[in-house]
């Protein structure tokens, strides 16, 4: 202890007498604030966009939930190219993809030993082929995380809404996490029983969402086998619902959240939340559970080709961005491969016109070349400067002392800026610190407030009309001093 303390003492005066700095003190970081993100999720945090594959038998049947006596020989992609899809993915930003491994229909695109209803008896590649092992080899390939969805609900399986079908569920659960690589997210889906095919009873089958499926088994066996993927669902464990299917969640979207039963549900498990809370959550929610919006590019989860003139223009997809992504939310966009096994033409021009742009905004941070000058510094110490807003580095941060729980940044820049677009993140290690933030521009001698909300968490990117000014403000309390890791100012290309 004593040796490790006369260290430190070493190390503060060789700071003294190497650098000018004029922060010499060595303060320990700040104490963590309310619930924080486990080592997979901080991981998680890191894709923040990402992409989901709808791909199944109804690709071919033209449906969107099929009913699970499709003969399997339909599913028959002319040309399919992992690659194509996931190098599609690549180009538009995302950071990993999760492929419908299995949906509602119960047809199976990896050879499960548990079924005979999947790739395996099908037309495409003789029977050879598997869907998954091609498409998570391809993310691995360019770079790319990869999570799998496996539907509860299985319209195909005889023993659909007995116990036997729970067992084949995690024996597939196993399947996938054990044969296929690192698996980034686990996607569980809340639409569970109705009426189905199920081995040919053709009946309507109601299960007790709050008992039947045994979720804390599943957890545990996903827990094990990937430890450090991600489980989604409206209760989470690891990600929650934003509660909506449109593109968008709530301002301010905490990521803090408690789920709670639905009205007439036991527990608050996957399927029997009160999901609508998903999209705030709760400032002070017992668990870190951030917000997923899961959306799709056209207006079916599936491909369609009727849809071919619905496909989402970037414009849209950059309003669907800064509403998931600049809420502190992360964004899985869905691709639905075509019945050639590619991402169509059409949704390709659309990313890449929205990736043009997103590009062209981030490519200059007019903060980087400014003087930061800060309220405080806690402890005055170099490790917590308002230079690490700056440096590109989610795990470096400007931070205040415990007192200074109101805590300003002054951005002086060389000359006057137009910017409309600003993004600042909080150190999330730390939890959520930040309640309210406020930004003004020094405009005539005063600042003039330009905007203002609640809530950074993972980033809240405002994006509004255009700002002139060579001087920025940020303003921020909390119930703790904040954790700042990122500030940026950008200008969006002009139309
Ligand atoms: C829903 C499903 O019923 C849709 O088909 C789709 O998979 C979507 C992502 O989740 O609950
Ligand atoms: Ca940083």
């Amino acid at each position: 202890m004593n040796k490790h303390l006369l260290t430190l003492r070493n190390l503060s005066i060789v700071c003294l007498s190497l650098c000018n700095c004029g922060m010499t003190r060595h303060a320990e970081p700040p104490a963590p604030y309310g619930a924080t993100p486990s080592p997979g999720q901080l991981q998680w945090h890191e894709m923040e966009f990402y992409g989901f594959l709808h791909f199944t038998v109804n690709t071919f049947t033209d449906k969107e939930w099929g009913y699970g006596d499709e003969n399997p020989s339909v599913f028959n992609p002319t040309d399919f190219s992992a690659e194509q899809i996931v190098t599609t993915a690549k180009m538009a930003g995302m950071k990993g993809l999760i492929l419908t491994c299995k949906h509602h229909d119960g047809f199976c695109l990896w050879p499960s030993k548990y079924t005979e209803h999947s790739v395996k008896n099908s037309a495409w590649k003789g029977g050879k082929g598997d869907v998954v092992k091609e498409i998570s080899e391809a993310c691995r390939r360019h770079g790319l995380k990869f999570g799998t969805y496996l539907s509860p609900w299985d319209r195909n399986h005889a023993e659909y809404g007995r116990p036997a079908y729970v067992e084949y569920y995690r024996n597939q659960l196993r399947e996938l996490l054990t044969n296929y690589g690192p698996i980034s997210e686990i996607w569980w889906d809340g639409a569970n029983g109705g009426d189905g095919y199920y081995g040919g009873a053709r009946e309507t089958r109601l299960i007790d969402r709050s008992t039947y499926y045994g979720w804390d088994q599943s957890i545990r066996i996903a827990r094990e086998l990937q430890p450090l993927a991600v489980i989604f669902s409206d209760a989470g464990p690891g990600v929650r619902w934003c509660g909506n299917e449109s593109g968008f969640t709530n301002d301010p979207c905490w990521a803090c959240y408690t789920p709670h039963p639905a009205e007439g549900e036991k527990t608050a498990g996957p399927g029997t939340t009160m999901y609508q809370e998903g999209g705030p959550g709760h400032r002070d929610g017992k668990f870190w559970m951030p917000a997923e919006v899961d959306v799709s590019i056209r207006p079916g989860w599936f491909y369609h080709s009727s849809q071919d003139k619905e496909v989402r223009s970037p414009e849209n997809l950059l309003k669907i961005y800064y509403e998931s992504v600049g809420r502190g939310a992360s964004l899985l966009l869905n691709l639905p491969p075509d019945r050639r096994g590619r991402i169509h033409e059409n949704d390709v021009a659309s990313l890449q016109g929205f990736r043009r742009t997103l590009d062209a905004t981030f490519a200059v941070n007019f903060a980087k070349d400014a003087a930061l000058k800060p309220s405080s510094v806690r402890g005055g110490d170099a490790r917590f400067a308002a230079a690490n807003l700056v440096d590109g580095r989610r795990d470096t941060y400007w931070s205040t002392d415990d007192g200074a729980k109101q805590a300003e940044l002054v951005v002086e820049m060389k000359a006057p800026r137009a910017f409309n677009v600003v993004d600042i993140r909080e150190y999330l290690p730390l939890g959520q610190r930040v309640d309210t933030w406020a930004l003004d521009k020094w405009v005539n001698g005063q600042w003039v407030e330009f905007a203002k909300g609640e809530a950074i968490g993972a980033r809240r990117l405002w994006r509004g009309a255009y700002q002139t000014a060579d001087r920025v403000r940020l303003r921020l309390s909390g119930p703790v001093c904040p954790a700042i890791s990122e500030f940026g100012l950008y200008a969006e290309p002009a139309k």
